[in-house]
């Protein structure tokens, strides 16, 4: 069983390992680090809120600050623009977080006998 001071060891001996392969000290039968390690962002989606005709301004504005953590203010804006242009922003998440609060909104808006909706869209790498 190693200890942690064996551990330790171990991990020092890979760096140092690493290092000296830049002076061509090569051949120690320890395994290199790679140069660099591959790491991809997590896809980033936005989720955003539909207008409609029925659905209670007040609704939404609690909506918005429940399940975004939105102050009163700021939810009110996001509904205005929803309720003026048709839809907007409510904020961008990695997929499964945007994924689950698209579905709260949604199961809320039916509790409650409302046909408000949100959808989830993918943001551009660029964007
Ligand atoms: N248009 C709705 C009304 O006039 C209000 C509303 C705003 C509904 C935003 C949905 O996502 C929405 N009562």
């Amino acid at each position: 069983m190693p200890s942690k001071e064996n551990h330790a060891m171990v991990k020092n001996q890979f760096w140092c390992s690493a290092e000296s392969e830049e002076d061509g000290a090569s051949g120690t039968g320890v395994l290199e680090a790679p140069a660099k390690p591959t790491l991809k962002k997590p896809s980033l989606y936005r989720v955003t809120l539909l207008n409609d005709d029925y659905t209670p301004m007040e609704f939404v504005v609690e909506i918005l600050q429940v399940f975004f953590g939105m102050s009163r203010e700021k939810a009110t804006q996001v509904m205005l623009t929803v309720h003026t242009s048709g839809k907007a922003t409510c904020g961008i998440f990695p997929r499964d977080i945007a994924e689950t609060k698209s579905a709260q909104v949604n199961q809320c808006a039916k509790d409650n006998e409302h046909p408000l909706m949100s959808e989830i869209e993918p943001v551009a790498d660029d964007e």
